[in-house]
């Protein structure tokens, strides 16, 4: 697949999705968009692949959306540009895989908002975070306003959203923005560890979980228990609950198969 602003590279059962314009910071411009897109759906669609990785080329994860390409948006361009940005990013968020944000550098705006679109995040410390939107007369508009104090609460939240602040890996840990902060020349090794043991899980298993999570943060609690029954219940009809169990009562390591 030919994709002139992402890499996809596979390393095992892992997918690293590279956004690359380097030059830019990794800006978004609709092309960006429209690649991260076509690589998800191929990922979605690779039976070999059990976890995406999001990451970005030189000092950069993602500088944002690219401002030299909305400032002469009219309203409806600026309208369709947020539509294909939210549903990328939703994409990413509902994909059947789980996915992790290897931070390696600058995550503002549209990149925050990318990292929180990811399943969790791992910083590198040279990576900083932040919402600069008002700064630029907007509002955060890829999930900003929705992710972050779903993540970090309602107050810090609207702190980072309201004075534009950019902070630093340590400080994202501390909020709960990142789940681990590594050295820069360590973050794919350690992104790359949690992936695999991700992957060496039963994946019909870990995917109903993140189904049950993600629906279940959207509800009340009586529901969102209903949700993990169900997903419960379901693992009994899948060959992984079988070879997982029978695998711990015969004292070895399980043979997942995914089915
Ligand atoms: N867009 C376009 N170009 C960018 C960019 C960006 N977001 N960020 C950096 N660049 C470009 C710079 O213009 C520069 O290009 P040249 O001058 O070399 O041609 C190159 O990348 C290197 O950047 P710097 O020279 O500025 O590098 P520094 O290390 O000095 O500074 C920085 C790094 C990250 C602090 C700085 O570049 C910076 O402040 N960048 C802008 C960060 C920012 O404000 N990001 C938020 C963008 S707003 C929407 C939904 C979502 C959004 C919008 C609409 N709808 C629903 C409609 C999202 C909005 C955003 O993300």
């Amino acid at each position: 697949m030919e994709l002139a602003n992402v890499l996809l590279e596979k390393d095992g059962k892992i997918a690293i999705l590279t956004v690359n314009r380097p030059k830019a910071l990794n800006a978004l411009n609709a092309d960006t968009l429209l690649d991260i897109e076509k690589a998800v759906d191929a990922v979605a669609a690779d039976p070999e692949v059990s976890v995406l990785v999001i990451t970005g080329a030189g000092k950069a994860f993602v500088a944002g959306a690219d401002i030299a390409f909305m400032q002469p948006l009219s309203a409806m361009e600026g309208r369709e540009f947020g539509m294909l940005g939210q549903r990328v990013f939703r994409k990413i968020e509902l994909l059947e895989k789980p996915s992790i944000a290897a931070v390696n550098g600058f995550a503002l705006g549209g990149g925050c908002e990318l990292a929180m679109a990811c399943d969790f995040r791992i910083a590198s410390d040279a990576a900083k975070f932040g919402q600069p939107e008002v700064g630029l007369g907007i509002t955060p508009g890829y999930g900003g306003t929705q992710r972050l104090p779903r993540l970090v609460g309602e107050g810090m939240a609207k702190e980072l959203c309201f004075t534009a602040d950019i902070i630093d890996a340590n400080e994202a840990l501390r909020i709960g923005l990142v789940n681990h902060v590594v050295a820069a020349d360590e973050l794919m090794d350690f992104v790359k560890k949690v992936a695999n043991k991700i992957a060496s899980k039963g994946q019909v298993a870990v995917r109903l979980t993140k189904a049950a999570i993600n629906e279940g943060l959207q509800t009340d609690i009586d529901r969102g228990m209903t949700i993990e029954a169900e997903a419960f219940g379901l693992c009994f009809a899948t060959a992984d609950q079988k070879e997982g169990m029978a695998a711990f009562l015969e004292k070895r390591k399980p043979e997942f198969t995914g089915k």
